[in-house]
């Protein structure tokens, strides 16, 4: 866990944020890994623009976070964010435990979920939208390829707004670590643990909530036991949501190609989704803006009801 007193000195939190925070108004946290490795240029700026604006529109404050030069930056000028959107993939990719090293060595790069989770929580902001998180890999019984998403949601207080794990996953595997790192997975008008691209994994969840305001209540409840993060999953808008088949078809020939290659480490994800993107065209691409944005707008629904009473 990032310490609240050392890290406030090292981060750079936009006006804007700072006095969202100060009158305890909602913000929401964003990732920046999806701008420099997930998304090509420029659809990334493009998601960059549609996530901040639906977290406006709901009546949120959007921080982006990220790393340039070293700085930890929570809400990210629009110059420093073109850094990372054209950057050409060359920015790095920066997990939980790579943020000493990024700021140690003055590097510039986008924060994945890991990463993101803990600076927004140190810095003191309860809700974070993303499109998928990581989690455990198809092959992890041999290789124990497991995103270190899963360990910094578990520890981190943050709501976590999600379309559910990234499809290229062994979704079932990665709900079970998540059962046994003790994270609630709740369901946002659904029974269903959303597939990323498809509305549903085809596998069931425990729980559901129907709306922010009962999501709010869930989570603050959460905080009040002093436990770690929660995770809302929503489903992605069914006008672009792809078949559970047709993803299925593709992602087994993207494993085969990665496995081609040798890819290994943090390589992994960004290959399988940009393979999927080339297999499946700009259908992909649709969706995944339009689940990115359906995020955002609801983790601001989330963070206004959280904020609720407290100014
Ligand atoms: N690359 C992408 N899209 C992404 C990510 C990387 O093309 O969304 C990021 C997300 O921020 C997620 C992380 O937290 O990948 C998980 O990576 P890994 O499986 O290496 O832990
Ligand atoms: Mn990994």
């Amino acid at each position: 866990m990032l310490l609240q007193g050392y890290l406030a000195r090292l981060m750079k939190i936009s006006s804007d944020v700072q006095a969202a925070l100060t009158q305890r108004r909602a913000v929401v946290a964003l990732e920046s890994s999806v701008l420099a490795q997930g998304l090509p240029h420029p659809h990334n700026e493009e998601c960059a623009w549609r996530c901040a604006a639906a977290v406006r529109e709901r009546g949120g404050v959007a921080a982006t976070i990220a790393i340039i030069d070293g700085d930890i930056h929570v809400g990210l000028p629009p110059a420093l964010l073109q850094r990372l959107t054209q950057s050409g993939g060359v920015a790095m990719k920066i997990a939980a435990r790579d943020v000493a090293v990024a700021v140690a060595k003055k590097s510039t790069g986008g924060t994945t979920v890991s990463a993101t989770c803990e600076i927004a929580a140190a810095a003191g902001i309860a809700v974070f939208a993303t499109g998928g998180i990581g989690g455990v890999h198809r092959g992890a019984s041999t290789h124990f390829d497991v995103s270190p998403d899963l360990a910094a949601i578990a520890k981190s207080p943050v709501a976590v707004v999600c379309a559910g794990a990234k499809s290229v996953l062994d979704v079932a595997a990665t709900l079970e670590q998540l059962e046994t790192l003790g994270v609630p997975v709740i369901g946002v008008g659904t029974d269903d643990f959303p597939g990323f691209y498809t509305r549903s994994s085809g596998l069931k969840l425990e729980h559901r909530v129907e709306n922010a305001e009962e999501a709010a209540h869930l989570f603050k409840t959460r905080r009040l036991l002093g436990q770690g993060g929660v995770i809302f999953a929503v489903p992605p808008p069914a006008e672009t949501a792809l078949g559970f088949d047709e993803v299925e078809h593709h992602l087994k020939d993207a494993l085969v190609e990665a496995e081609r290659h040798s890819v290994r480490g943090k390589a992994v994800t960004p290959f399988l989704l940009k393979q999927m993107a080339e297999r499946l065209g700009n259908k992909t691409l649709q969706a995944n803006l339009a689940l990115l944005e359906n995020n955002a707008r609801f983790a601001a629904e989330l963070a206004v009801e959280c904020a609720r009473g407290k100014q």
